[in-house]
């Protein structure tokens, strides 16, 4: 369930219209209904009405992503590329009014919010520049006056589809790849925060990508489930929960359609006897709370040394009970509200889970907010757990909001194992002044990314991003590897002998 209401009969003449992008056009959704979104600090403040879109309307726009596809593909790469340089400006020229609309639908703080629409930006830049390569590779043919190629070809119409805790950062790491290797998309905006989609795309507008190469279909399940299905779309790439990418996976599997998951988290930060504590509980204050906890890198296990472990969890309560919790608008926040009523349930009921089911020490939080300036909004106090044990629930599963557990641990081996023992990959880190232990944790732990005396979030886009195990399904976004789940290889044979020859048969004597 998203903080999104229907709005059939809104009749609010003040709030804000949006519409779907269908072939180069702004148009509402053809069931005529609406959603509204509403900022999670604040519900009576409705940031604008969406269309609540059905299959109908995402033929409409896989039909335009079709029609547009072969002069797209047949556009050269640096052409391309010229093109999303130019959105890259537009996102830095917009930064600012970007994050602030970002702040209102999706409620992290300004800073963050700042972070992910440079992300965005940072992502366009970098991956742009793989216009002017697209790497292939020539290789030895096995016979005389023969040449052997390979080369990287656009896989069609993609669908893309997008969660709401990196409202423009996310879809960039997914439409930027997609258009630079020469597909075009359908991307469904995460429902809870779809003015930044909106905004990405009004952005490509301007920079002049050509109608039908990108189209957006606001809306919920109902829309994407339409998306997963067709079967003009070749590809689908999610970010989202590991039950709804699982549903996708069966779906696709079924149709052969080339699919790129990411979904949970339960990372883990290890902190040994050595580390500094001070810069450990820094790491992990923001790790843990940064984005409300909303991140799939979230720091949700605090993996402390029994020799440290006193120091460690009074220095980092005390920290905790300090964090300003609030409007992401206002300055001196640092924690914002979760996005929903269902998301704040959850995470509530993790938390009394972590009491009554796993009997951990609630060393600090615990409770919703509702008094004042929290009244209409959906916040939660940071919450620690401690002498949580590794499989408890509270140590295994996702929670995805302001909750952490502290886990104690006696030698470097039992820490890692602790930290390997969850059914997902994603990030881990270790905080530790001893080379010869960071190595080794590096080596051991088996997660997608993995830091030294730093948090678990905070990843580069030059880099890949992805997990293991039940964290996705092999592929990484971002970086240049990202390219191998938007391209296709196709490998070329150029026979210039003028003659048949045989491969593996017309064996050449030496
Ligand atoms: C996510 O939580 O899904 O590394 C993405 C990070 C960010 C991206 C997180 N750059 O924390």
């Amino acid at each position: 369930m998203a903080k999104a209401k229907e709005a059939k009969n809104s009749t609010k003449s003040k709030t804000a219209t949006y519409q779907n992008y269908i072939g180069g056009e702004w148009v509402k959704s053809s069931s005529g209904e609406w959603f509204e979104n509403v900022n999670p600090a604040d519900t009576s403040d409705v940031v604008g009405r969406f269309p609540k879109s059905n299959a109908e309307d995402v033929n409409a726009a896989v039909e335009a992503a079709k029609t547009a596809a072969t002069r797209w593909r047949r556009t050269p790469a640096p052409k391309r590329a010229e093109i999303l340089f130019r959105l890259a400006r537009i996102l830095e020229r917009d930064k600012n009014k970007f994050s602030r609309e970002m702040t209102r639908e999706m409620g992290k703080v300004l800073k963050e919010t700042g972070g992910d629409v440079q992300e965005a930006i940072d992502c366009t830049y970098f991956t742009a520049g793989e216009g002017r390569r697209l790497h292939g590779f020539t290789a030895p043919a096995e016979m005389p006056n023969k040449f052997a190629m390979c080369v990287r070809q656009p896989i069609g119409v993609c669908g893309l589809i997008t969660p709401f805790n990196f409202p423009m950062a996310i879809p960039s790491w997914k439409l930027i790849p997609a258009l630079v290797c020469g597909n075009t998309v359908v991307i469904k905006s995460g429902e809870d925060v779809p003015l930044s989609t909106v905004n990405l795309v009004k952005s490509c507008e301007e920079a002049g990508i050509p109608k039908g190469v990108v189209n957006v279909i606001n809306g919920f399940g109902e829309a994407g489930e339409a998306l997963v299905n067709h079967k003009d779309v070749r590809l689908i790439s999610f970010t989202g929960s590991t039950d709804t990418g699982r549903i996708i996976a069966e779906v696709c599997a079924r149709q052969n359609k080339i699919v790129s998951l990411e979904m949970g988290g339960k990372n883990a930060i290890i902190i040994m006897d050595d580390a500094d504590i001070d810069n450990a509980v820094e790491g992990s204050l923001w790790g843990a709370f940064g984005t409300s906890g909303q991140r799939c890198t979230a720091s949700s296990r605090l993996v402390v040394h029994k020799k440290v472990y006193k120091k460690f969890v009074e220095k980092l309560v005390e920290r905790v009970k300090r964090l300003k919790v609030g409007n992401g608008l206002e300055e001196k926040t640092e924690v914002g509200p979760v996005i929903n009523q269902a998301a704040m349930d959850k995470i509530l009921s993790y938390i009394e889970i972590g009491q009554k089911e796993d009997k951990a020490k609630l060393a600090c939080g615990g409770n919703r907010l509702t008094k004042n300036d929290y009244k209409n909004g959906y916040f939660i106090e940071p919450t620690v757990f401690t002498d949580v044990a590794p499989m408890m629930r509270v140590g295994q599963e996702e929670i995805f909001g302001p909750v952490t557990s502290v886990i104690p641990f006696g030698t470097l081996d039992e820490a890692i194992e602790i930290v390997n023992n969850v059914a997902y990959g994603l990030s881990s880190a270790i905080y530790t002044q001893d080379v010869n232990q960071a190595f080794y944790a590096m080596q051991e732990l088996y997660t997608g990314i993995c830091y030294v005396n730093s948090a678990t979030i905070g990843a580069e886009v030059h880099l890949p991003f992805g997990g293991t195990k039940g964290t996705g399904n092999g592929h990484r976004e971002a970086g240049t590897q990202v390219l191998d789940i938007f391209t296709e290889w196709k490998s070329l044979y150029i026979d210039y002998s003028g003659k048949l020859q045989k491969a593996q048969i017309d064996l050449v004597e030496i």
